[in-house]
């Protein structure tokens, strides 16, 4: 476990350095946002994900204003870890090799077993997930995130009714997404199950920068039956800082 979460260590400071790198062309993508609201193809993503978890960002009780500390440690180390154990059992079995990122079997995820689908989703999603929000999050966006959202949707308060809109009206189990597609339009859409817009069966499809988990097993202790509420408070936990940097390594 050392050498694990040294090697962590070590890689999260690389990639630090790389966000701050994508940083320093910012400038230049903000007056192209401006101008003609279409994102330039990048220098690739930063945002590999490995098939094991990584340690959650704060504490259990660190999201309590919107989300419970028990609802946060059964769906860490419960939910999500199911996810991964059964990830990587799927991937023994069908040989993928776990040395490359997770987005290469999601890319080509009709090639591979229900098991597969479900697990890879759940893991990946709750990566994405537990890192999107943040003890220190809520608030707006800045930046060259809030010019782009408030260029595709008109305005943040008109985004957030949207992506709202998206989680509620997802009938069972899903998530809701704000996604940037292949032409580097931001856009909102939901996937039901486990499913995400990487996946190329999905019906959406691109990079996703922030997914809202609407299964009830992320709400149900606080909330029981009032998703909308769930949802209504998840926005005083979301972390902008990584919604930008998940920005940033796809212009
Ligand atoms: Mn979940």
């Amino acid at each position: 476990m050392q050498n694990t979460s040294t090697t962590r260590r070590t890689f999260l400071a690389e990639s630090a350095k790389t966000v701050l790198a994508v940083g320093a062309g910012m400038v230049a993508t903000g007056s192209l946002l401006q101008s003609c609201g279409i994102f330039k193809k990048g220098q690739g993503s930063n945002m590999h994900t490995d098939f094991s978890q990584t340690e959650l960002p704060y504490a259990y009780n660190g999201l309590e204003r919107a989300i419970d500390v028990q609802t946060m440690e059964i769906h860490y180390t419960k939910h999500a870890a199911a996810y991964a154990t059964n990830l990587r059992e799927a991937a023994v079995a069908e040989g993928v090799d776990m040395k490359k990122p997770l987005e290469d079997v999601l890319e080509k995820i009709s090639k591979y077993s229900a098991k597969m689908r479900n697990n890879a989703g759940g893991h990946y999603n709750h990566e994405l997930f537990w890192k999107s929000l943040s003890p220190d999050g809520g608030g707006k966006p800045q930046g060259t995130l809030l010019k782009a959202i408030e260029q595709s949707f008109n305005s943040f308060d008109s985004f957030k009714t949207q992506m709202a809109d998206a989680g509620k009206n997802r009938f069972g189990s899903g998530w809701a997404w704000l996604y940037v597609d292949k032409d580097k339009k931001l856009l909102i859409g939901s996937t039901p199950n486990q499913d995400n817009p990487l996946m190329n069966l999905s019906d959406i499809k691109g990079f996703p920068l922030l997914g809202l988990d609407v299964w009830e097993h992320a709400y149900y202790l606080r909330y029981q039956n009032r998703r909308a509420d769930y949802i209504n408070a998840w926005w005083s936990v979301v972390n902008w800082k990584y919604v930008q940097q998940r920005l940033d390594s796809q212009v």
